[in-house]
């Protein structure tokens, strides 16, 4: 492995010096601020310091076998050899000291698609203003720059999700706040017939918030439900997850159903490790989805995976439940107000 000391006026033009000795595989290994120059501590310029290494002896693939050997040129010829710091591992991207918390960041599972823009902003953001307020700003906007919020515009609104995440919680959420809060005609459906008590939490809380509830144990009672509740506002449909996992569920559905006045949301609970998040994602994508709800936002202080899901799925969040309350446990949330409630917990 070579090493190499990159001494410029910025980082983007250390970088490109980097680029241009090293080539484009070179890892930057660290980065500081360093004043040169100047009279008894005056007139000094302020200089960034970049050390970058490269393998000397890259792996080979297949396809590049053809290739010549890329010839090294007499410049990179001169650089100085030194023994590379026991601290760096290979794989490892530097920041400086005092951005020391943000490398564990940086690891999160739900920030990889977007790891080297955000190392980016975090250095550039640091030697432009030395201000670690200004960097937290800069990586809060850069994280809201991806999340988007939306608000139901449909008259049907179906919430599906794995088992047990809060979507009935939720629905009943949802029922008081058009209700009460908007002053809208809500009604009630649940095509979720599998168990008895699912059907039971959800007529105590129609009776609750004094809403119309229908039960659909199957496509032609879920057609005649929404016929009885065409004078309704809003139709809230709460679903058996399982049913949404079943192609020809969502085909079937779909030939009864008109989905283009339907929001489907996925519901997804904030607990759940963001790996297994993602993977559910994937199984529900047969689904229309039009966003996420995120639940129990109150047992988690990490909020990673809601950028994470935002950037993988480009589909925007409605609202994030806090607490098993109805119907005050639930927060509709603006871009800045998550990115910084994402930051801010995720820096703890
Ligand atoms: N802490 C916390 N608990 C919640 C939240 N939302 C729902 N719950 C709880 O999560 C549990 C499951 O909620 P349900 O609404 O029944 O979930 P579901 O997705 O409808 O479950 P199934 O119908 O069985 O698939 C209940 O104990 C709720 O009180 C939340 O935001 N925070
Ligand atoms: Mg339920």
């Amino acid at each position: 492995m070579m090493v190499k000391k990159i001494i410029a006026n910025s980082v983007s033009e250390a970088m490109e010096l980097v680029k241009r000795d090293l080539g484009e595989e070179a890892i930057i290994l660290n980065t500081r601020h360093i004043k040169v120059g100047g009279l008894f501590g005056l007139f000094a310029q302020k200089k960034v310091e970049l050390v970058a290494s490269v393998d000397e002896h890259p792996i080979i693939h297949e396809k590049d076998v053809q290739q010549p050997a890329p010839k090294r040129t007499p410049q990179l010829k001169k650089t100085i050899e030194m023994p590379v710091p026991k601290i760096i591992s290979f794989s490892s991207r530097r920041l400086p000291e005092e951005l020391g918390a943000y490398e564990a960041i940086l690891s999160e599972p739900a920030l990889q698609a977007r790891v080297e823009q955000l190392h980016d902003v975090l250095l550039s953001t640091y030697y432009k203003t030395d201000d670690l307020e200004q960097v937290q700003q800069a990586f809060a906007q850069t994280i809201e720059h991806e999340l988007q919020v939306t608000t139901v515009t449909s008259r049907y609104v179906m919430l599906t999700g794995p088992t047990g995440v809060g979507k009935t919680t939720t629905i009943a959420k949802l029922a008081a706040y058009y209700r009460l809060t908007e002053g809208k005609t809500v009604g009630l459906i649940t095509t979720d017939t599998y168990r008895i008590s699912a059907i039971e939490q959800l007529q105590t809380y129609a009776e609750i918030i004094d809403v119309p509830l229908h039960i659909a144990y199957d496509l032609a009672e879920f057609e005649r439900a929404k016929e009885q509740l065409a004078d309704c506002d809003i139709v809230l449909i709460d679903t058996a997850g399982r049913n949404f996992l079943d192609a020809g569920y969502i085909t079937q559905l779909e030939s009864r159903h008109d989905f283009s006045n339907t929001d489907v949301f996925l519901v997804l609970s904030l607990t759940a490790k963001y790996r297994d998040l993602e993977q559910i994602r994937r199984r529900f994508e047969q689904v229309p989805l039009n966003g996420f709800i995120f639940t129990k936002a109150d047992e988690t202080t990490e909020f990673w995976s809601i950028y994470g899901l935002a950037v993988e799925a480009k589909l925007p969040v409605l609202c994030i439940t806090t607490g098993q309350e109805v119907p005050e446990d639930i927060t509709w949330v603006n871009q800045s107000d998550m990115s910084r409630m994402i930051v801010e917990r995720g820096g703890r």
